[in-house]
């Protein structure tokens, strides 16, 4: 029962307050007699304020919230490891990168505009920050899912979130860019529009955290044992692929599961499907950096694979589901500034500010210098200096002198400058001033490139996006400034949402600052033009009656396995059944609590003996009507056939539509694996 926890500096333990003989104690652990009652003058006297077991209890609790992070409130954070590829050490000398390294980390994936309450599945930016516990300190590589961003320069980042979050006199939107202000303040910063173009695309709306890539965004160094210093920029790419919700699909889901990603990713993990990713850098140097149509140092900007391909050097293994959530995901404090040895920063404006910002905002979030001594922020490494006191102190420093040098104790620790840390000699001058680089001032060629890399049906939901988004806009000046940036970057985009806003014609004009750029598309910017054919880590649901068929039931549930995928049962009551050969099964849902928008293929096997019933109840209906109109394949058996037609009687001749014969389930799968039916959407939005 005892449970301790290491710090990670020299084996020092703390005790939890659950111990040895389960008495329950207060804080300075007197036994506790009656948890129930309040100490009272007689039985139904006055209350005593002499009760501090009453007062302790109640008091903590009064504390026990902290103040949410300003962004990124909602996230969610699970242990792994990180294993380096061979290969690295031209590139840098990190040591956690270097062959045979396995490395603890911790990563929290998050939103950025709601608060800590809000629904997974908003139309959002997702954080993809991640610990790296290694044996040179802790290493923080804090990105997000989208490789630019939407500002150039720190100094503009409370403005952005103060304009997405919800607006200060009423307090809403929560959770959301539709609306007045955001679109407001991206409108007056055209530097903006390439970030807009990603998200208002799928990325923002992903299936699952363990189907997003990640990005450092901006340019970095790695410096190996010479002291060269490399450019580069860092790729995470999910094993399982990159994959999305449908925009209905999002707006669904946040009802009926608003905690679908966090409850999707400890699900795996849970059963044991760890999802992985491959780290790569872009690796370029500073001449070839010369040589871009734009500066690197620009966050707003991204580097076509064509231009600097990826270079892998490791892969991450997801693999523990924290054992408390506030202690770890809710503590655990990220600053890009947490570097290692081997990797150093660029002159990125954005970059440069992000270094002050997130120590500064962990003192407010966590209220002391000392935070770095919670375990989940401690280095799983020695670490010693003479930095002393403080809120919370959780060490017992010893020794007489608190500084540094010393010849008092032994006079340690001491700098070390063999193995310490040291900053990139780059030479930097100039004047001091305010101003933007004039490199930095092309807004609009590379959200050209994405729009133009993009497959239809990617092109469609980025239209789909914007007319949805501004049109919860009322302010009619904000939605025509928009179509005029959305004209510099493509007309066809831009009629296509003028179009759908009723505002053709409408566009403001609006000069570039320099010409658009006749770019070419770059295909890895498509999440679907070389989406992987696979059912791995997809959610089958098996839609059943009063019982189902043994058969049936027993190779679908193999046909899932084979695939790695997990197949669940939603059956018309929530309590155990059978299926026709007596075999006790327990239903996942039951219809009313499930809607298909929970899964990315269904099956349909109700008895024919149920139909009737089961065509009189609008969920079943609504259920497969959804699947349908959410281009989901659909798997069904003869008696289904009743259930289609009336619930979608556009799905004749549909390819995705497949009828399960003598529970052969290859077409299904073969189907099903393609992800969605795209070539059913134009014909239903
Ligand atoms: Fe952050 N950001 N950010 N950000 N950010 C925070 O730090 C900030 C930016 C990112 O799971 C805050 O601990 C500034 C870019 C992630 O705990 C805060 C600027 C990128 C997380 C902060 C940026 C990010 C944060 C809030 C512009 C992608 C969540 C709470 C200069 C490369 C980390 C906190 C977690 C969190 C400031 C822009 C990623 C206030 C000033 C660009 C993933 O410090």
């Amino acid at each position: 029962m005892s449970k301790s926890q290491s710090h990670g500096n020299g084996g020092e333990t703390h005790q939890t307050t659950s111990d040895a003989d389960k008495t329950l104690t207060t804080n300075q652990g007197l036994p506790i007699s009656d948890d129930q009652n309040t100490l009272t003058v007689g039985p139904r006297g006055p209350q005593l304020l002499e009760d501090f077991v009453m007062r302790e209890k109640i008091t903590h609790f009064d504390h026990e919230r902290i103040p949410e992070r300003v962004v990124h409130a909602r996230g969610y954070g699970v242990h792994g490891y990180f294993e380096a590829y061979d290969g690295n050490s031209k590139l840098t000398e990190a040591a956690f990168l270097q062959p045979n390294t396995t490395t603890p980390v911790f990563c929290r994936f998050s939103t950025v505009a709601g608060s800590k309450g809000s629904p997974d599945t908003a139309r959002d930016v997702r954080g993809f920050a991640v610990k790296f516990y290694t044996q040179q300190g802790n290493y923080d590589l804090v990105g997000n899912n989208m490789p630019v961003f939407f500002i150039q320069d720190a100094i503009k980042f409370p403005d952005l979130i103060h304009s997405v979050k919800p607006a200060p006199d009423r307090d809403f939107p929560q959770a959301q860019s539709a609306h007045d202000s955001f679109w407001d303040f991206v409108s007056l910063n055209p530097e903006s529009m390439h970030m807009l173009m990603w998200v208002m695309s799928d990325r923002a709306i992903p299936r699952s955290l363990r189907m997003m890539e990640g990005f450092g965004v901006h340019t970095f160094r790695m410096i190996n044992d010479a002291g060269e210093s490399t450019f580069v920029k860092f790729h995470w790419r999910p094993k399982l692929g990159t994959f999305s919700l449908i925009w209905d699909e999002a707006v669904k889901v946040s009802g009926a599961d608003p905690d679908f990603h966090r409850r999707d990713m400890w699900n795996a993990i849970d059963a044991g499907d760890f999802p992985e990713w491959e780290l790569s850098v872009q690796a370029f140097s500073e001449e070839e950096a010369e040589a871009f149509d734009f500066d690197v140092l620009d966050p707003t900007k991204l580097i076509p694979e064509e231009l600097v391909p990826l270079t892998p050097i490791g892969k991450m293994v997801l693999n523990d589901n924290v054992k408390n959530f506030f202690a770890e995901t809710e503590q655990v404090a990220f600053c890009p500034s947490h570097i290692v040895p081997g990797i150093d920063f660029s002159n990125d404006p954005l970059l440069q500010g992000r270094l002050f910002s997130y120590l500064d905002t962990q003192l407010s979030r966590l209220g002391s210098p000392n935070f770095h001594q919670i375990p989940i922020n401690a280095p799983k490494c020695p670490f010693a200096n003479f930095q002393r006191d403080g809120h919370m102190q959780m060490e017992v420093p010893t020794g007489r002198a608190a500084y540094e040098a010393n010849s008092l104790d032994d006079g340690s620790p001491r700098e070390n400058p063999e193995i310490g840390f040291t900053s990139h000699a780059s030479a930097e001058s100039g004047k001091k001033l305010r101003i933007r680089p004039e490199s930095f001032a092309d807004h609009y060629s590379q959200a050209l490139m994405f729009w133009k890399s993009m497959t239809e049906p990617e092109q469609r939901h980025i239209v789909g996006g914007f007319a949805f988004e501004l049109g919860k806009c009322k302010e009619l000046n904000i939605r025509k400034r928009m179509l005029g940036h959305l004209h510099n970057v493509d007309k066809d985009l831009a009629n296509q949402v003028a179009q759908a806003l009723g505002m053709e014609g409408e566009a403001d004009k609006i000069s570039p600052a320099v010409p658009v750029r006749d770019v070419k598309p770059s295909k890895p910017l498509s999440q679907y033009a070389s989406a992987p054919e696979t059912l791995q880590g997809k959610k089958i649901g098996l839609l059943v009656t009063n019982t189902v068929d043994d058969d049936f039931y027993s190779a679908a549930m193999e046909a899932a396995k084979e695939e790695g995928a997990m197949l669940e049962v939603i059956a018309l009551k929530a309590g155990p059944m059978q299926t026709t050969d007596g075999k006790d099964i327990q239903p996942d849902h039951f219809l009313a609590g499930a809607p298909s928008v929970l899964f990315d293929c269904v099956l349909l096997a109700p008895m024919e003996e149920d139909m009737e019933m089961l065509l009189s109840q609008a969920a079943a209906i609504d259920w497969v009507r959804d699947a349908f109109s959410h281009l989901k394949v659909i798997g069904y058996n003869e008696a289904a056939e009743a259930l289609i037609e009336r619930s979608c009687s556009d799905a004749k001749d549909d390819p995705g539509v497949v009828f399960v014969e003598d529970c052969d389930f290859t077409s299904f799968v073969k189907k099903a694996k393609q992800h969605r039916i795209w070539q059913r959407e134009p014909s239903l939005r």
